[in-house]
């Protein structure tokens, strides 16, 4: 065992001791906390927390101070809740190259900002797995559109956004061969390639398309951060398995000492693909969009992308070493300290943007890495960290001048300020933190109230339910100097990262009203005089209207075995609350929920003769279990 495997084995150890054995003090609960998190009964509370649900698919929406869980919205995974990825027109929403993938793995949340402040506008979310990115109106609460990429193997890096959100950027965790080559994997080093997308935002609806793709050597890529104020028009990626090992079998990614933040000069690559310098590529990928208007998802499979490969250019890339496996790379509110989490080292380094620029005037280049110069670490060092503590991953900033990062090994939040990098002060976690975030943490503008940890462990912090216990997230106030731990709240999926943002930048907009009249879904019945059943050929296509407190039509008859039956439910409500839901016996698909205004459509094929009840799943009314009727089915 060479001394670099014998140091991640101690650091694992260490971790498997923590995770073992939970050691006090357990519990806070002084009154001082608990009036610090109360939000009394009909109050609101003052930010929504948007966290990842990791394997669930989903995002969560909470409140903060309360820990109060809202709503869980499916992003990458069908929900029986509400309909998405059953109805006939959520479905396509889930398309992939692959076909229908109704589940992923959801790690990063980016709230999209205009001039580096939160703006509500969106939320964005990736896929890892069949890598995708994910766009989340804050108007409609509801996943608008899903934009997957091609090129990419465990979308991690992602999504991560420039400070106006003119670009949606996705890096790939794992390099790959590119086009689905089919090669032996020890060629690793000659024919797997690292892929980084720029997706343009559209700022008036939204919408995302890929507006070209950098090619980049063979390492995995874990996470990034835009540059802001000075350092706007950069970007900051991780790095890790330099070295291009094809089997962490050995810990071969860890061999070298450093690995390397990657900075990408992203105004260039724009300006050598309007020069037309890209090359354009065949790869497939699906692109969904969700219309507001039509209430009905659309998926169109996408055939080219136009790719930059880096080496090429001589100004767009340039590495900074950093050590060891570096996870988290953070960029301060000032834009100018870009913060390097080397999960495996015992210190954390800070480069200094304008340091970055004068080595690259300068040329003090530590010699190059396929062509691409590395830049001396001094040269691009502001200062190190020292013995912050054991397994950094990510930073987060408040509005003066501290930045707090989250140790998974030594299981704890560090405080240190930016500019003298001492350490401040460090509260412990339970257990075995992974992300971390300050409302507005990310942005120009943090709001340094609360920091909210999101552990990976919660030994003995909740009623058991079995082997599988909660998720859990815990709440500090760090309005002080020191920081100190208010709630622990249970998080539904395995929470990664998360923003929080004032709740004022997004309530009113939310009670949205969908207007009947405007409603261009093809199948709506825009009233009850609408409401009609027409065959066509085996289908049966039902215009149903929902309205407290009927369904109309309620008895439907002249179905065979062997039909297909289109429910195309209209709830009729202009309450902006008062959704209505659908469901039937023996349906393959869940109940379907439709908001106020909206058309959606649950398809039935019945299997055998006899009359079945259908009814309305979601309580609206006192009348609400008088919503029902009845369809009759006859032999064929
Ligand atoms: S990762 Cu989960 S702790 Cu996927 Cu953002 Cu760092
Ligand atoms: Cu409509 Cu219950």
């Amino acid at each position: 065992m060479n001394k670099i495997t014998n140091k991640v084995s101690i650091l694992l150890i260490l971790a498997g001791v923590l995770a073992c054995q939970p050691k006090g003090p357990a519990t806070v609960t002084t009154s001082d906390a608990a009036g610090k998190v109360y939000v009394a009964p009909g109050q609101y509370d003052e930010f929504y927390n948007i966290v990842s649900g990791g394997f669930n698919g989903q995002i969560g929406v909470y409140g903060i101070p309360s820990g109060r869980l809202f709503r869980i919205l499916p992003v990458f995974a069908v929900s029986p809740e509400s309909g998405y990825g059953f109805s006939e027109e959520t479905k396509p929403m889930l398309n992939t190259s692959h076909g229908f993938v109704p589940w992923d793995d959801l790690h990063h949340i980016a709230l999209s900002t205009t001039k580096g402040e939160h703006d509500g506008r969106w939320a964005f979310a990736n896929g890892n797995n069949t890598p995708r990115v994910a766009r989340v109106s804050f108007e409609s609460f509801r996943t608008e559109e899903i934009l997957e990429i091609p090129n990419s193997g465990g979308n991690h890096s992602s999504p991560f956004i420039t400070e106006n959100t003119e670009y949606l950027v996705a890096g790939t965790r794992f390099s790959i061969p590119m086009a689905n080559k089919d090669v032996p994997i020890d060629s690793y080093k000659e024919n797997f390639k690292g892929s980084i997308s720029f997706i343009k935002v559209d700022q008036e609806s939204g919408r995302m398309n890929i507006a070209f793709q950098l090619r980049t050597p063979g390492f995995n890529y874990d996470l990034s951060r835009a540059g802001k104020g000075p350092s706007h028009g950069w970007f900051f990626f991780s790095c890790y398995n330099t070295e291009q090992a094809h089997t962490l079998l050995e810990v071969n990614a860890s061999q070298r000492d450093k690995d390397f933040i990657m900075a990408i000069n992203w105004k260039k690559a724009e300006e050598y693909i309007a020069q037309g310098k890209g090359r354009v590529e065949k790869a497939k990928y699906a692109h969904n969009v969700y219309d507001e208007k039509t209430h009905m998802a659309t998926s169109t499979i996408k055939e080219e992308v136009v790719v930059l490969d880096i080496k090429d250019f001589p100004d767009i890339a340039y590495f900074i070493p950093c050590p060891k496996s570096p996870h988290g790379c953070d960029v301060d509110p000032s834009g100018e300290y870009i913060v390097g989490s080397g999960k495996l080292a015992a210190m954390m380094p800070v480069f200094s943007f304008t340091k970055l620029q004068n080595a690259i005037a300068n040329k003090t280049y530590d010699g190059d890495f396929d062509g691409i110069p590395v830049i001396k670490y001094e040269a691009a060092l502001h200062g190190e960290v020292k013995k912050p503590g054991l397994g950094p991953l990510h930073t987060e900033f408040d509005e003066k001048g501290n930045a707090y990062t989250s140790f998974f090994v030594s299981s704890e939040i560090v405080k240190w300020n930016v500019k003298t990098l001492e350490v401040l002060d460090r509260v412990p976690t339970y257990y075995s933190i992974g992300h971390l975030s300050v409302p507005g943490g990310p942005t120009s503008k943090p709001h340094g109230k609360y920091v909210i940890a999101y552990n990976k462990i919660t030994k003995d912090r909740y009623l058991p339910t079995g082997p599988e216990l909660t998720q859990s997230a815990q709440l500090y106030d760090i309005s002080g100097d020191k920081m100190q731990l208010l709630l622990d709240f249970p998080t539904v999926g395995e929470p990664h990262y998360a923003e929080a943002i004032p709740a004022s930048l997004i309530r009113e907009k939310s009670r949205k009203i969908y207007k009947i009249e405007e409603n261009e879904n093809p199948y709506a019945a825009k009233g009850e005089a609408q409401a009609r059943v027409e065959r066509k050929g085996n289908e049966i296509h039902v215009y149903m209207t929902a309205i407290r407190s009927h369904l109309t039509p309620d008895n439907i008859e002249g179905v065979n075995v062997g039909d297909e039956v289109y429910f195309h439910v209209t709830n009729l409500e202009q309450d902006w609350d008062v959704p209505h839901g659908f469901a039937i016996k023996g349906a393959l698909n869940a109940e379907i929920l439709i908001m106020p205004g909206e058309t959606q459509t649950l398809k039935w094929k019945p299997q055998q003769p006899g009359v079945v009840p259908f009814y309305c799943t979601d309580f609206c009314s006192a009348l609400h279990q008088e919503m029902s009727g009845y369809i009759r089915i006859s032999a064929a």
